[in-house]
């Protein structure tokens, strides 16, 4: 093969390739040529769901403020003739007494025991977390019942305080007894003490006993008896030898006279 023909059509073969990357060139940096890159759609990513509206979060409960705290307080009457009259029922704190053994009683308490209502003792006890009165007089054998309640989450006390009316001014008591400790659905029960208001003589005298067995005067402010608070010492009556008594056996209260469970509801 001739030498010289081949390097001839070498360099003609070079050329063609120079010339060639030549025009490419051109066109590429011509901004008509370039196309500029349709979005395939066919290919987009599926748009996204646009997130489902969250439910919103069903409102919780909100923390009140307090929790509640009820009670169900019923009273029976043990007795065998002494009607009661209606309670006063008091929940409250550490610092609130109704009476003290020993010390002088409160007007509102000398008139619970004289005249048989609890208005006064339940409306001086302002700073009770709730104070009411049971209703009506409760005779022997039937039962009643009272709702307290409070939000206070503190200790908790029970007063209550009812008067025997064939009395002179004698009540059942019960004396900041503690019930905070009651889970719900817990009761506690007791037999209430009876004490004597000692802002009244135990004359038993008809013109002195405010119940069915007298007739007689309820509150009086005069005190004429030893002006404390005691336990009753109990009737003498008639039938133990005190001529001028109104009162007989069946008035007797030496077991008490009222019967307390509370509950607590909630
Ligand atoms: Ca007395
Ligand atoms: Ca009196």
């Amino acid at each position: 093969m001739n030498l010289t023909r081949l390097s001839i059509r070498a360099s003609a073969l070079l050329i063609v390739a120079a010339t060639l990357t030549a025009c490419g060139g051109d066109s590429d940096s011509d901004p008509k040529d370039m196309v500029s890159p349709s979005p395939d759609t066919s290919m987009s990513p599926e748009p996204e769901m646009s997130p489902e509206p969250s439910m919103s979060p069903e409102p919780s409960p909100s923390p009140s403020a307090m929790p509640t705290y009820n009670y169900t307080v019923t009273l029976t009457n043990v007795t065998a003739n002494q009607p009661i009259a209606p309670a006063a029922l008091i929940l409250h704190n550490d610092s609130y007494y109704a009476w003290d053994l020993g010390a002088p009683a409160s007007v509102a308490l000398e008139n619970l025991a004289e005249s048989g209502s609890p208005a006064m003792l339940v409306e001086a006890a302002e700073s009770a977390y709730d104070a009411k009165a049971s209703e009506g007089v409760l005779m022997p054998g039937v039962s009643t019942s009272v709702e307290l309640e409070t939000n206070y989450s503190g200790d908790l006390y029970l007063t209550a305080a009812a008067m025997p009316v064939n009395t002179n001014d004698a009540f059942a008591g019960l004396n900041a007894m503690a019930i905070g400790h009651l889970d719900v659905g817990m009761q506690y029960s007791t037999l209430l003490r009876v004490y004597d208001a000692g802002t009244e003589s135990n004359s038993e005298t008809a013109a002195t006993i405010p119940g069915p067995a007298g007739g007689g005067e309820g509150f009086n402010a005069e005190r004429d008896d030893v002006d404390v608070v005691s336990i009753h010492t109990g009737v003498v009556t008639s039938a133990d030898g005190l001529a001028d008594s109104t009162l007989n056996e069946s008035h007797r209260f030496q077991q008490g006279v009222l019967y307390l469970m509370v509950e607590r509801t909630q």
